[in-house]
């Protein structure tokens, strides 16, 4: 028969909490106090026998006098910050001064505690030490117990070294985009990791970011590319993703680039969540690249922007519609308008609209219905190593 009072959480042991004063009564009083809360307490009667009971154990939090002879609280404070231990500690002075204060402020004292010292606030000052020390302590064995990658983003060195990983593990994933007719147009590649620690191409971006590696990222991903395509002439166009930053990046322009090689099998694709800003500033850059033979998609059309600014500035030579536009195109009237209005513009200024991510039957002849030029989606082929068959199944 089980046990009707036993609870349900797991206990936890008592915190453990150093107290450090040289003032015996005052210890014991402070002592009891602490007991009454709850803390599993170990006193030490000045700094040196404080440092010697963190060097034989370990505390969730220490609460220490300032003013003792021979190692006083902040000289404690310095030495446990010199050991590396982010062991809260709150301070107790019977001799407030600016000088303990700031030093104590510095040193990162958790709190500042002027005798005679209100019960209540010391409750709570060190329920809170204890709160903070039992995190640090969790966060360090997690820490301890798990790869570089489980440092997580806030780590700067631990993303650096998960990212050098992920830049080497980089492969290009390809997608075919197919005619009306269901022959082969070209090929779209997209960046993948094969580093469990940044498995998505959006995290893979992210880190870039953070880390300011971007055009290292973006070059890497189109010497892979222009590698892996440059010697297959059936491969007659390919499609490449730029983040807006690469726009600026001029290796793209140079002679040696890969890419700029074969740039006139090339689409560079321009997405329009991110380029709507400073649109302007950018048609020069696309000029250059045109000259440089490079064609020019607009990518994600219609994901929410719904501004012309792109398209004006860009003047595409290709439009590929955002998947959320595709998305059971074949149920819905508004759709069906929206995507027709913009295969009838689009016809007229010579701009080819892709249709991405079709993945049903119903929505491939929907797309098809509305005009779209060329298609692309799970329903042919999924992005797949170089280079994916496809299928071209009857429509509906
Ligand atoms: O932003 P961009 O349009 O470049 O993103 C293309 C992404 O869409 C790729 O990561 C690709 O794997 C994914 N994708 C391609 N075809 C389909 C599809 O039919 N359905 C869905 N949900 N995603 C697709
Ligand atoms: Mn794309």
């Amino acid at each position: 028969m089980s046990h009707p009072e036993r609870p349900t959480v797991r206990e936890l042991p008592p915190s453990r909490v150093l107290l450090v004063d040289d003032e015996d009564a005052l210890r014991r009083l402070f002592a009891r106090l602490l007991r009454s809360w709850g803390y599993e307490v170990t006193e030490a009667a000045n700094g040196t026998q404080g440092l010697a009971a963190l060097e034989a154990s370990t505390f969730d939090a220490i609460c220490s006098d300032i003013s003792m002879p021979d190692l006083d609280g902040i000289e404690l404070l310095r030495a446990v910050r010199k050991r590396d231990l982010d062991v809260p500690v709150v301070l107790l002075t019977g001799a407030p001064s600016i000088e303990s204060a700031g030093e104590a402020i510095r040193l990162g004292a958790l709190d500042y505690l002027v005798k005679p010292v209100d019960n209540e606030r010391l409750k709570q000052s060190m329920a809170r030490a204890v709160r903070l020390g039992r995190l640090g302590r969790a966060k360090r064995a997690a820490i301890s117990e798990s790869p570089p990658a489980g440092h997580g983003a806030g780590d700067r060195a631990g993303l650096e070294v998960t990212f050098e990983a992920t830049m080497r593990s980089l492969w290009m994933a390809y997608q075919p985009i197919l005619t009306r007719d269901g022959a082969l147009f070209g090929y779209e590649a997209l960046m993948r990791s094969r580093e469990p620690a940044l498995p998505h191409p959006g995290a893979v971006l992210d880190a870039a970011e953070k880390l300011d590696r971007l055009e290292a990222l973006g070059r890497r991903i189109r010497a892979l590319s222009a590698m892996q395509v440059a010697g297959r002439v059936e491969v007659r166009t390919l499609f490449v993703n730029l983040h807006p930053r690469d726009l600026r990046d001029d290796e793209l322009l140079s002679d040696d680039s890969p890419l700029r090689a074969i740039a006139d099998r090339v689409v560079l694709e321009i997405t329009e969540r991110a380029t709507i800003d400073k649109m302007e500033s950018l048609a020069p850059r696309i000029a250059e690249l045109r000259s440089a033979g490079y064609r020019i998609a607009i990518d994600d059309l219609g994901a929410g922007y719904a501004g012309l600014t792109a398209f004006a500035v860009l003047e595409p030579d290709i439009v590929k519609l955002d998947m959320t536009l595709i998305r059971g195109l074949d149920g819905s009237r508004t759709k069906q308008r929206i995507v027709g209005s913009i295969t009838d513009a689009c016809r007229d200024l010579g701009t080819l609209v892709v249709a991405e991510g079709v993945e049903t039957r119903g929505e491939w002849t929907a797309v098809l219905d509305a005009g779209c030029d060329l298609v692309q989606g799970y329903l042919f082929a999924k992005p797949a190593e170089p280079f994916p068959a496809f299928s071209w199944p009857a429509p509906t």
